[in-house]
């Protein structure tokens, strides 16, 4: 999954993109790449972030989605509103990214049922004003995994299918550093479940923070990306079925090395 977020301030490519030729230029780039599905933002998520107002949200993607649908790249629509993904699968996406995993739009779920399509449900305990506020766990795998469990029944009672369910752990999202790489270690815990999982670490703080200097500031964004493509094999090696990344190309690389390797799939710690 490539990243094209059509916002001026999201963390990695926020800016770049607003201009909606440039936008579809690049959909098309990461398509070109290898990107089986695009997914188009309109909304930061990066912590600390303002909300916009659902019209700028629809207003940013939709025009976008329209270039994309018609060159015949498939999309995800990266939203917690239901009017947005609406406006969205109208204009041409096919998947629905719900950062929220229904939460935030409890009017999302009968958009989903309507639309047949896939509904990717992430992890999410609030906006990202609050979110770090909300990092607070006993058992970050056992939490993660009830409350994601939660959303996949309340899915499946809003009349969604089964087979619609993508599930994702939601790295950063109310999680510190150490949150994330025990939900990496048991990844096979979320794949067990027997859903898709979608594993999105692409850029995170959590390896600026890693790959911090010896002052102790954080690596900046556009030089995290071999430890984003290390994260990326690691989780499809462990059975991951997709990761949503910026760089489509360099890990469309790596996983051909990893495929070509023959190296089997990594074993759960028991
Ligand atoms: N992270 C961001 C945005 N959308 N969607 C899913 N499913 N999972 C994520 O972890 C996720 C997401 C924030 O990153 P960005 O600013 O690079 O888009």
């Amino acid at each position: 999954m490539g990243i094209l977020n059509v916002t001026p301030d999201s963390f990695s490519d926020g800016g770049r993109y607003t201009d909606v030729d440039a936008a579809v230029e690049h959909g098309m780039a990461l398509h070109r790449a290898g990107a089986d599905i695009v997914d188009i933002g309109g909304e930061s998520t990066r912590p600390g972030a303002e909300r916009v107002d659902a019209a700028t949200e629809a207003a940013r993607v939709v025009p976008v989605i329209t270039g994309l649908a018609a060159a015949g790249v498939p999309m995800s629509i990266d939203t917690t509103r239901a009017a947005v993904a609406e406006a969205a699968i109208a204009a041409g996406a096919t998947t629905i990214n719900d950062v929220s995993g229904g939460l935030a739009d409890p009017a999302m779920a009968a958009v989903a049922r309507d639309a047949g399509c896939p509904w990717i449900l992430m992890h999410w305990r609030g906006h990202s004003r609050d979110m770090n506020q909300l990092a607070v766990y006993q058992d970050v795998v056992a939490e993660v995994r009830a409350e994601l469990l939660q959303r996949v029944d309340d899915a499946i009672a809003g009349g969604v299918a089964p087979r619609q369910i993508i599930i994702d752990p939601g790295l950063g999202f109310a999680k510190n550093a150490e949150h994330n790489w025990e939900l990496t270690r048991h990844l096979d815990v979320f794949i067990d479940l027997g859903f898709p999982v979608l594993f999105a670490a692409s850029r995170k703080t959590y390896l600026g923070r890693l790959l911090a200097d010896a002052g102790g500031n954080p690596r900046p964004v556009d030089e995290r990306e071999a430890a984003t493509l290390a994260t990326s094999v690691l989780a499809v090696a462990a059975g991951a079925w997709g990761v949503r990344v910026h760089d489509v190309r360099g890990t469309a690389d790596a996983l051909a090395v990893w495929r070509a390797s023959g190296a089997p799939r990594l074993a759960p710690e028991k």
